[in-house]
């Protein structure tokens, strides 16, 4: 009786979390490759290692890391470089690593239970693909990402154009923290006040303390440069909430959304908002001795000084205000992927919702009222142009990325856009919604889901599955695979 009763469970539980059943004729994923190994690869080795770290002055966490720090040691390399990364798991749990925003291979996803085996304690995984495409990249666990990331297993992946446009450039990785005994100011203080956002309140409440590559407070490290020096700044939010900064006054372009070009966009000082997931390359040229870039919304959490080698007034910063948010959707140009007019083969909604449910925490983050996995996964096949449809009515920001893919966004809020968007994600806000379109030309089984990942770890995921391939992994299962 008893054994009959663990098989009938073990029949459901598998069939319940293993993916699409193998079709006769198809292709396993693992077979993807299309990136072979080169001799003239070049090799990075990530170790994953619990580490005490200070995050500002007397303030130490215990942080997941990749080589030790939190970001993980950067990793740059040049367009068209091959790249061979080993990846040693020194945890107590099973890690991977995602390379967020690249397209390659669906077998180099590092996404557990769908592209790979979660690497388990002790265990490593080498991960082989060319960066392609210049741009702002950065790699993060996506196994049990909303835990793992929020413990600082991210770094930033920098891809160079042969033909650089700056002098130098900055990477500025975002995230937020709880910690014990911080001041009130920051996220507290903002709802406290009533000056927090729309959309953002949800799944932060007791993240307190911001952080910049790293470190918060006064421990932030200044950005020095050269008096007229063209600067880049590549702006990375790791975090579960959105930033909008503010430039006080110092102009500014943007220069690349999503590790895409953005040409001709006009000098502005407006205030910048940087999604979760998302990545925005800005470029000023050095002319102001002092300065600052601070968070807008969250005042007093977070501010970058910012001054010109040899300037005296470095401590003198300039203040500003402005309060209009530039707007990605109107501004600058970007190569178009397709015609704003394209015909897509395929089309689906996805309504993005938020519900009181019985999952942990009380919260179900839903696409079509339903959570992952059983949330309808979008099926596709090679060469078809998919047309996805996104509508937020829910109170809450759902920034939405697509693995292995850019989309074109071609409408918001129902008004065409004039000049194309290229992106890998998109926040939708509330009351929001977008038409996006992409090409399925990378065969494979790739997430799309919420990068806001207590979200996606509470149901908003979906998967783009190509057909006749499938994946040999699963969900849970003896890895304990959990991409969310
Ligand atoms: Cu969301």
């Amino acid at each position: 009786m008893k054994k009959w009763i663990v098989l009938l469970l073990t029949v459901m539980v598998v069939s319940a979390c293993s993916n699409e059943p193998k079709e006769e004729g198809d292709t396993s994923i693992t077979e993807l490759t299309g990136s072979n190994e080169r001799k003239n690869a070049k090799e990075f080795t990530i170790s994953a290692a619990e580490k005490e770290w200070e995050i500002s002055s007397g303030q130490v966490i215990e942080a997941w890391t990749y080589n030790g720090t939190v970001p993980g040691e950067e990793i740059r390399v040049q367009e068209g470089d091959h790249l061979k990364v080993k990846l040693e798991n020194h945890l107590s749990e099973p890690v991977t690593i995602h390379w967020h925003g690249m397209v390659l291979p669906n077998p180099m996803d590092g996404v557990a239970g769908v592209t790979q085996n979660s690497v388990q304690p002790g265990e490593s995984f080498v991960y082989q693909f060319q960066a392609k495409e210049a741009g702002t990249y950065w790699y993060h666990s996506h196994q049990q990402s909303s835990k793992q990331v929020d413990k600082g297993l991210y770094g930033a992946l920098i891809v160079e154009d042969p033909e650089k446009t700056y002098d130098s450039d900055r990477v500025l990785i975002f995230d937020e923290w709880a910690l014990n005994g911080s001041s009130s100011n920051g996220m507290m203080g903002g709802m406290m006040d009533g000056s927090m956002n729309d959309g953002d309140m949800d799944t932060h409440m007791s993240y307190n303390t911001l952080s910049i590559n790293g470190k918060a407070g006064n421990a932030i490290t200044p950005i020095e440069v050269e008096q007229n020096e063209l600067v880049r700044l590549r702006l990375i939010n790791a975090g579960y909430a959105k930033r909008t900064l503010a430039f006080n006054g110092q102009e500014y372009r943007v220069v690349a959304n999503d590790g895409n070009e953005v040409k001709n966009g006009e000098k502005t000082d407006q205030l910048l908002e940087i999604a979760p997931g998302e990545r925005i390359d800005v470029e000023f040229e050095a002319g102001n001795p002092s300065w600052i870039i601070e968070e807008a919304v969250e005042e007093n959490s977070l501010s970058i000084p910012v001054f010109a080698s040899g300037s005296s007034t470095r401590d003198q910063h300039a203040r500003q205000a402005q309060s209009t948010l530039l707007s990605y959707t109107e501004y600058g140009e970007m190569n178009a992927l397709f015609e704003r007019e394209v015909t897509p083969d395929l089309e689906y909604d996805m309504d993005l919702g938020v519900s009181m449910g019985m999952m942990q925490g009380g919260m179900k983050f839903t696409i079509n009222d339903e959570t992952f996995p059983e949330t309808e996964n979008i099926k596709v096949s090679e060469g078809d142009m998919v047309k996805v449809n996104l509508t937020n009515d829910s109170m809450l920001d759902h920034p939405m990325h697509l693995h292995g893919h850019h989309f074109q966004v071609i409408s918001k809020n129902g008004q065409v856009l004039e000049n194309p968007l290229v992106k890998d994600l998109i926040n939708v806000k509330p009351g929001e919604s977008y038409e996006i379109i992409f090409k399925a030309d990378n065969p494979g089984h790739w997430l799309l889901h919420c990068h806001d990942l207590v979200h996606a770890n509470n149901g908003m995921v979906t998967v783009v599955k190509y057909n006749d391939v499938y994946s040999p992994f699963e969900l849970e299962g003896k890895f304990d695979n959990q991409p969310e």
